[in-house]
């Protein structure tokens, strides 16, 4: 657990673990990725709360998770392309802002709001 202290978190089989500044979309996608990971798929309240608690922690207002609708506006997926099992959107949300919001954040009160890809927010990687 020694490593988990203090910006990781445990829930079930799942690790989050926030690397504690931001980075685009795709930067941050990329990041997970070389270190064996991706970025966060919440399946449920217990997992949507640990990555909440990373966002708190860290003071960075909000956190990309992995869903897109990069294919279907409005239908949001995961990157292999299913459909969401679990959602937590924020009232009016997702809104697609000026036609050019694709990419979702979680914010620090653990709802979802979709923002455009090249915003920077918190990286926080699923392992
Ligand atoms: C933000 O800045 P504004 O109000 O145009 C947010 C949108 C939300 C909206 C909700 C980049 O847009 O995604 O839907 O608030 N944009 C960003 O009021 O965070
Ligand atoms: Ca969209
Ligand atoms: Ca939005």
């Amino acid at each position: 657990k020694v490593e988990l202290y203090p910006n990781g978190r445990d829930v079930g089989q799942k690790v989050f673990k926030t690397a504690g500044f931001v980075k685009s979309f795709y930067q941050a996608e990329q990041m997970c990725s070389q270190s064996g990971g991706q970025l966060p798929s919440p399946r449920s309240t217990a997992e949507n709360h640990a990555l909440q608690q990373l966002v708190e922690l860290e003071n960075s207002g909000a956190a990309f998770l992995s869903m897109t609708d990069f294919w279907t506006e409005g239908r949001f997926t995961y990157p292999d392309g299913a459909s969401l099992v679990y959602s937590n959107w924020a009232p009016g949300e997702p809104n697609d802002d000026s036609g050019r919001e694709d990419c979702v954040e979680i914010i620090s009160n653990g709802k979802w709001n979709d923002v455009p890809c090249g915003a920077k927010r918190l990286v926080i990687c699923e392992f």
